[in-house]
Formats: structure tokens, sequence, C-alpha cells
């Protein structure tokens, strides 16, 4: 099977906070500390972070020099737009011009670290632009000034020349009652329109699962245009954006994602995007990684069984059924 290049949100393992108790369950681990215990897991070769939360000026060396005793790298860096008291009623789509512009200036810092650590992918969540009550938010504005932020912040990329991809993170609500671009169609949308080559999707599968989406169409629209450049991995019930490790809620789902990703050719990073509120992270990084695995090694056994012929003619479902479970068996 083809090496499946992993990388972690190291956001998910420190101690978690939750609305309900506000202290969390866990411990705070230092960023350096979350890093080290990621490398210390076979399989996971890569880290994401947000700056300035997690990486910035001041530590930026010791982190590079961490990076290098595990022989880790850096996926993704975030500008962080949604955690200071001037983003509470959004950020890049904000109706004061300032908070705009703070939040550009931000995602732009994230570029130019990016740069210095040959970063691949910095992801945009729009997670404070959208609106609570009905009306509250005028969306025609708010797209407007959101696609003039990212058409500034892509002048900022170009005119330096780098190369890392930015990407919408689609998610449908929380934070806010409803955020804006809140399905995958949406941010396809906007990213269609704007139609820069450094500018995709990061698709968040538990995202996808809680606007109520087919995951398999949505990526493969995305794939459609090209526009597949990061994936976020993890698991739900379609109730809420739980982030338990994928393939624990519904593994033929899974197994249904990774075929059309290996059918799309996607030759990116499955990134971990995990909150493991009440239990162990290593516990959570090296389910993820099973799972995963384990889908990617059906996904091998039902290439080899026809699958792709059953599926072309759109009137095998039993028989897929059947082919699924029996790669499973097989595999695991
Ligand atoms: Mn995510």
């Amino acid at each position: 099977m083809k090496k499946l290049k992993m990388s972690m949100g190291i956001w998910g393992n420190t101690n978690l906070p939750d609305r309900f108790n506000v202290t969390g369950f866990g411990r705070f681990v230092p960023v350096v500390d979350r890093i080290k215990e990621v490398g210390q897991i076979e399989g996971i070769d890569g880290i994401e972070l947000h700056l300035p939360t997690e990486l910035d000026e001041s530590n930026a060396d010791e982190i590079e020099k961490v990076m290098g005793d595990y022989n880790l790298q850096i996926v993704q860096l975030c500008g962080h737009t949604w955690t200071e008291k001037q983003y509470k009623h959004g950020a890049l789509a904000n109706s004061d011009k300032k908070v705009r512009d703070a939040a550009v200036v931000r995602v732009n810092a994230a570029l130019d670290m990016a740069a210095r650590f040959n970063v691949p992918i910095s992801v945009l969540w729009p997670a404070t632009d959208g609106n609570d009550f009905p009306l509250q938010s005028d969306y025609l504005a708010l797209y407007d000034r959101y696609v003039q932020s990212v058409r500034e912040i892509l002048d900022h990329l170009h005119a330096n020349n780098y190369r890392t991809r930015l990407c919408i993170e689609p998610k449908p609500f929380e934070p806010r009652g409803h955020i804006m671009m809140g399905t995958t169609a949406q941010a396809l949308c906007i990213v269609n329109e704007v139609n820069d080559p450094n500018f995709g999707i990061n698709l968040d599968i538990g995202h996808s699962l809680i606007a109520g989406e087919n995951v398999e169409d949505q990526l493969s629209l995305i794939c459609r245009y090209g526009r597949l450049y990061h994936t976020h991995f993890n698991d739900n019930d379609q109730q809420c954006d739980l982030d338990l490790p994928p393939g624990t809620v519904n593994f033929i789902r899974l197994v249904s994602i990774m075929y059309v990703l290996d059918q799309a050719g996607y030759d990116g990073w499955f990134g971990l995007d995990l909150f493991p509120y009440r239990d162990e992270p290593r516990k959570f990084i090296e389910l993820s990684r099973d799972n995963l695995r384990l889908a990617g090694r059906v996904v091998e056994l039902l290439n080899e069984n026809g699958a792709n012929d059953l599926r072309g003619c759109g009137t095998s479902g039993p028989e897929m059924a059947v082919l699924i479970r029996q790669c499973i068996k097989e595999a695991d």
C-alpha cells in the first residue's frame, strides 16, 4: 500500500476545555512536549499548528530544533483569527475594517512563518464570520468583504513568491449558529470565483458530516475542480463535531472516503483534527493511524476485486455491500 502521509493538529493533544467545564478534564501540555509526543508515534510525520498561539517568533527556533530531533515537518500553519475579543463578530468578513485588516495581517504573518518552514498548507476557517440571530448579518456584504480579504492575502502570497496553498475549511455551525460558507459546495463556489492556483479547500470530514453531506460526493466535486489541497480526518455521528478518531463511528464510511480519495489520485496529507476531551491523546492518534491504514488496505482489496466495475454501473448496491464486508474481513 502507498504510505499514507499523516499529520496531527497539536491543538488536540493538551488540556481541552468545553463550555460546560471551562477548566478541562486533562492537563495543559506545553507546545514543545506536544510535538515530542507526536514525534514518538510511528507513522505520524507532520504537525499542524496555529500562529501565534502555538508557534511565533519567540519559540520558532526551539520548535525547529525539536522537529529536527523527531524528523517532523510542519504540514499546516493557520493564522488564528477567532480566539481574540476583536474577532467576536467576525474576522476576514468583519464589518469593521480595522478588525478585517488585523485578520489579514494575522494570516499574512502565518504565511511569512510558513515560508521559513516550507509549510505546504495554511487553513482559513471562517469561525466567527456568520450569524446567530436571524438577519443579524448581511451575507451579501459578508461575501464581498471575505473575498476582498482573501484577494489581499493572495496578493501578499504572490508578491513574496510563497508556495504555501491557502485553504478554506468549511463548517456549518459552532462557534456561531451559522458560519458563512458552511457547506463544501459553498466554499468551492468561492474558491472557483477567486480562481487562484494557491487557493483551495481543506475538507474536514467531521464538518462535512454535521452539514449532513454525503462526503464521497463532496470530495468528488472538489476533485472535479482540482481544489482538494488538504484533508482533516475525524468522525462523528452527524450530530455535533465530536472529533473522534476516523472510522470509530462509521468504518464503512471511512472506507468510502478513502476509496474516493484513491480514485481521485489524492496525494496530499491525511491530517488528524482530534479532540480527546476525556481520553489519552496518544490513544486517539494511534487509533486514527491504524483505522486510516486499515481503510487503505480495504481500498486496495476493493480495487483488486472489481469494485471499480461494480461501481461504474451504479446498479450493484447489495453486491458492493458484500464486497466491502469481505474486503474488511480480509484486511483486518
Ligand atoms: Mn479541522
